[in-house]
């Protein structure tokens, strides 16, 4: 079964690689047959499939007790606002103020650490205008993904990927690599978070939670990380190791997912 599971990663990892290289077709059915290959195995893949929608509603039950958001450390709170229930950032609890956006500062969204664009610009729906719309007119991307694609599904509901981040800073930080960025500066307050030049760097704390991220989305569905990201997330790694919540968290994550991020001891 091993041997298999190597196979199926290793032929991933070569289609990944050398895609532009070969006949299309053949490695759209290739790599069809290999997603759906590990998608029937009952190897470490969410054995709950649920919808993203669904996931960011069950990640209420996970965080009922610990609501910090991920990059600011602000609490947070669920609120009915006019009749909708509203996650809202408690600003006072961080120092947090907003950089520009004052509206989408107010509420939590639900980060994916590994961004969308990085688990979908591999798939055929994010490349290839496949989808059709109500007015018959083509299109691509997300919205094409999570209509056909029941990998990528998977992948954005992926509960292990999907942090309590502030609507603002998860805006800023787009689907940018995280990394270090010179100097010091404060554009959120007190929060210790930056963005520039397409880098977002995160506070010490929340490093190390963030590389056993990707290597755990590269772990489960092959998502490629750069030689350059691998060696700053296993210093990360190092510098900060799993903490408590850290564990709490991905124990709730594994009895509602049914799989184990195996880089959470
Ligand atoms: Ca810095
Ligand atoms: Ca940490």
């Amino acid at each position: 079964m091993k041997n298999l599971i190597f196979f199926i990663m290793l032929c991933t990892f070569y289609f990944n690689c050398y895609a532009q290289d070969i006949n299309d077709l053949n490695f759209q059915t290739m790599q069809y047959v290999i997603n759906n290959i590990i998608i029937d195995d009952d190897y470490n893949m969410p054995h709950h499939n649920q919808s993203f929608s669904q996931s960011k509603k069950l990640m209420k039950k996970v965080y009922y007790d610990n609501q910090y958001s991920f990059y600011c450390g602000c609490k947070y709170d669920y609120k009915q606002i006019y009749g909708k229930e509203k996650t809202v950032v408690d600003v006072a609890s961080c120092g947090y103020i907003p950089r520009k956006n004052a509206e989408r500062g107010k509420y939590i969204e639900w980060e994916h650490v590994v961004p969308a664009h990085a688990f979908g610009n591999t798939r055929q729906c994010w490349r290839e205008a496949i989808c059709t719309d109500s007015k018959g007119k083509s299109f691509k991307g997300r919205k094409c993904c999570e209509k056909v694609d029941p990998v990528f599904r998977t992948m954005q509901a992926d509960m292990y990927n999907l942090q309590p981040a502030i609507g603002e800073l998860n805006a800023d930080r787009s689907n940018y690599h995280y990394g270090i960025i010179d100097g010091e500066p404060r554009e959120y307050g007190m929060c210790d978070f930056e963005v520039a030049g397409k880098i977002a760097e995160p506070k010490e704390d929340i490093r190390g939670d963030i590389a056993r991220t990707y290597f755990y989305m590269e772990h489960t569905y092959g998502v490629r990380i750069s030689d350059k990201q691998r060696k700053l997330f296993e210093i990360w790694d190092k510098q900060d190791p799993v903490s408590e919540w850290e564990r709490v968290r991905a124990n709730r994550i594994e009895k509602i997912q049914g799989n184990k991020n195996p880089f959470i001891k």
